[in-house]
């Protein structure tokens, strides 16, 4: 090697290392605990190489202490030999050059995701300090890196090991001058490894947390069902509707593909892709492929079968896709990414592999199993009825005009048309409804009353919902439309409040509102438009005076703060509910902007309704017990 050349390569490796200390959003996105936590994968990535490569069965992840990390593989170890274009052996290139990476490969591709080999030099950048072991030959070779990837000890011999052992132990600590944290978070680590262990089958992944004096083993990731685990792991708690996960894979010219599908009785669908263990968010030529098998296949065994009739429109792929939980995932040598986000796979030749395959596979399901088949048809078509249903629907919500007299019956609106001052009161029964639009002040203020209870809409599919009297009239009254055509900016009130009475039909019917909105209308509740009423608990007369107060509490408060006459002609009344006031009274209580107490509802409100809404109308007696004693202030005088 000539000593001109070696001091020339070495300005360049010091200078490509600096680059990237430079600009580390360049190369890892960003500086926040997510590009923390993205050092750790550039390094389990490379061992995920050598075990694409065959070559390695387990990786462990260890945080140690001091939030530094241990990456280590029982792979073939990296080569220890001098490399002819650095003169430093080949565990210090590929640690120190930026764009080493593959090109020291020992043969085959590298397939899995990351910075395509320049990751180790990365990692090393960023590090304040880095140690690589090697296992092999029986020997063991140790380098250490320094502040930011200075070798600080070349590879050295540091022992013996067993002639047959090899593998590559790797621990760095993240430069804390570089990044805005340097503590790492496990359950972030888990969720990763634990993915990283269902796509790619039989190999074993274990995480440590040594920062845990209780923490020893580790957990411990190994599916030998790969992607199939992993649609049963998502299915878990909802109800298949055919036992086995459907696994279907194949190759060609060096890419793999492979997918695995389970429907279940839900209406949700979850479907996730991946290239080389990356996941494509906006799916690309792989998913495309086998979405397109998919439609193709269900609607030509539905008409072959018979279940899909002449007269019947295709099913399309939003019917198909109906309680559907899919992971594909595509190993491939040269992917090219597309998008904004680079996360859509471009590569067209994926689209044939996957539909090739996907058809193949799927074809054969059906014919061997026609009573699932038979099954999978029918949801879909129900869901394509259903898709057409609210598609009718939300027309007819929308062509409602407000003037129309089934609708002008229920909503008295408010004179005024500015939406900003507008506000609208969602009231339980019609005897409450009477009082709130007699108490109004009909310039601002909508009333809609409702009789009996609102569909719990937590079960039941849009156009089920849409055939709901109550809630049709509920999103013609808002103007926002629903679905896909919901438009915040339409909304015709500022204000939505629910009134309802303080007892357990009233908490029951302000959960089902909730669970409505939480649903349908997330956007009005995100921007903090949805309200609850406060009606007073207890009014106190004495005299000429009267007062109403919200809790207990503010009852006694009050009347330790009147002197003995007053007291002695205090009368105290608890109130039942809304239908007891006077239209006056109501005003004054619940309604007068300047006397009334709103609370404003958030999210996290909605979901625990849902959660609610469960122990409320559930089979089991003993939930249902325990919320009406939980919410016994509410229910002291009601009969139960
Ligand atoms: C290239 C060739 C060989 C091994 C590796 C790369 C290798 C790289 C990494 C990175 C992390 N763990 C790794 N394990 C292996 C094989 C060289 C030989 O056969 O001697």
């Amino acid at each position: 090697m000539n000593n001109e050349h070696y001091d020339a390569s070495d300005i360049q490796v010091l200078e490509g290392l600096e680059a990237v200390r430079k600009r580390p959003g360049m190369y890892i996105g960003t500086t926040d605990v997510k590009g923390l936590h993205h050092l750790v994968w550039e390094i389990v990535d490379n061992a995920i190489d050598e075990a694409l490569a065959g070559y390695c069965k387990n990786i462990e992840i260890i945080i140690n202490k001091d939030n530094s990390i241990t990456v280590r593989d029982d792979g073939r170890g990296i080569p220890v030999g001098i490399h002819e274009k650095t003169g430093l052996s080949t565990v210090e290139t590929v640690y120190t050059v930026l764009h080493a990476g593959g090109k020291f490969g020992g043969g085959g591709y590298k397939v899995s995701g990351g910075l395509h080999g320049v990751g180790a030099s990365v990692v090393n950048a960023l590090s304040s300090w880095v140690t690589v072991t090697v296992y092999k030959d029986g020997k063991i070779y140790e380098t250490k890196f320094e502040n930011g990837g200075k070798i600080v000890q070349n590879l050295t011999v540091i022992g013996e090991c067993e002639p047959n052992r090899t593998g590559t132990h790797v621990t760095f600590k993240p430069d804390p001058n570089i990044f805005d944290t340097d503590i790492y978070d496990y359950e972030t680590l888990k969720v990763r490894t634990r993915e990283l262990a269902f796509l790619n089958k039989g190999l074993s992944l274990t995480l440590r947390d040594d920062r845990d004096e209780e923490d020893t083993t580790g957990e411990h990731f190994l599916y030998e069902g790969g992607i199939s685990e992993y649609v049963k792991f998502i299915n878990q708690g909802k109800t298949p509707v055919h036992e086995d996960v459907i696994h279907l894979e194949g190759e060609e010219s060096g890419v793999q593909f492979e997918v695995a599908l389970q429907y279940n009785t839900s209406y949700n669908s979850n479907i996730y892709s991946f290239v080389n263990n990356i996941n494509t968010h906006d799916g690309g030529t792989h998913e495309e492929g086998v979405r397109r098998a998919l439609t193709r296949l269900i609607n030509n065994y539905g008409r072959k079968s018979g279940l899909l009739k002449e007269k019947d429109e295709n099913l399309t792929n939003d019917d198909v896709k109906e309680g559907l939980t899919m992971i594909v995932s595509c190993k491939h040598p040269n992917p090219q990414f597309e998008g904004q986000t680079k996360g859509r796979l471009g590569n067209s030749e994926v689209r044939k592999l996957a539909d090739n395959v996907f058809a193949e596979g799927f074809e054969r399901f059906l014919m061997e199993n026609p009573d699932e088949a038979k099954i999978i048809v029918n949801k879909a078509m129900l869901a394509c009825r259903a898709r057409n249903a609210a598609k009718k629907a939300r027309e007819m919500t929308r062509k409602t005009e407000l003037s129309q007299t089934s609708f002008f019956g229920k909503l008295s609106d408010c004179k005024s048309k500015d939406p900003s001052i507008s506000e609208i009161f969602i009231v339980e029964g019609d005897s409450a409804g009477g009082s709130a639009k007699e108490g109004r002040d009909s310039m601002t203020q909508a009333i809609l009353p409702l009789r009996g209870k609102i569909l719990n809409v937590e079960k039941a599919r849009l156009d089920k919902a849409l055939s709901n009297e109550e809630i049709r009239t509920i999103i013609t009254a808002f103007g926002t439309g629903i679905g896909q055509e919901f438009d915040l900016s339409k909304l015709r009130y500022d204000k939505i409040i629910i009134m309802t009475d303080a007892d357990v039909d009233g908490s029951h019917i302000r959960v089902l509102l909730l669970t409505l909105f939480y649903r349908f209308f997330k956007p009005i509740v995100e921007a903090g438009h949805v309200y609850a009423a406060q009606p007073p608990l207890f009014r106190i007369t004495h005299g000429k005076t009267r007062k109403y107060v919200l809790t207990d509490e503010e009852k006694e408060n009050y009347l330790n703060s009147l002197n003995d006459k007053d007291r002695s002609r205090a009368e105290i009344t608890r109130m039942k509910g809304l239908g007891e006031m006077d239209a006056e009274e109501l005003n004054e209580t619940t309604m007068d902007i300047e006397k009334r107490v709103l609370r404003k509802i958030t999210v996290d409100d909605c979901m625990a309704a849902d959660a609610m809404f469960t122990k409320l109308m559930g089979e089991e007696v003993e939930p249902r017990r325990q919320f009406i004693e939980e919410n016994a202030v509410y229910v002291k005088n009601l009969d139960i």
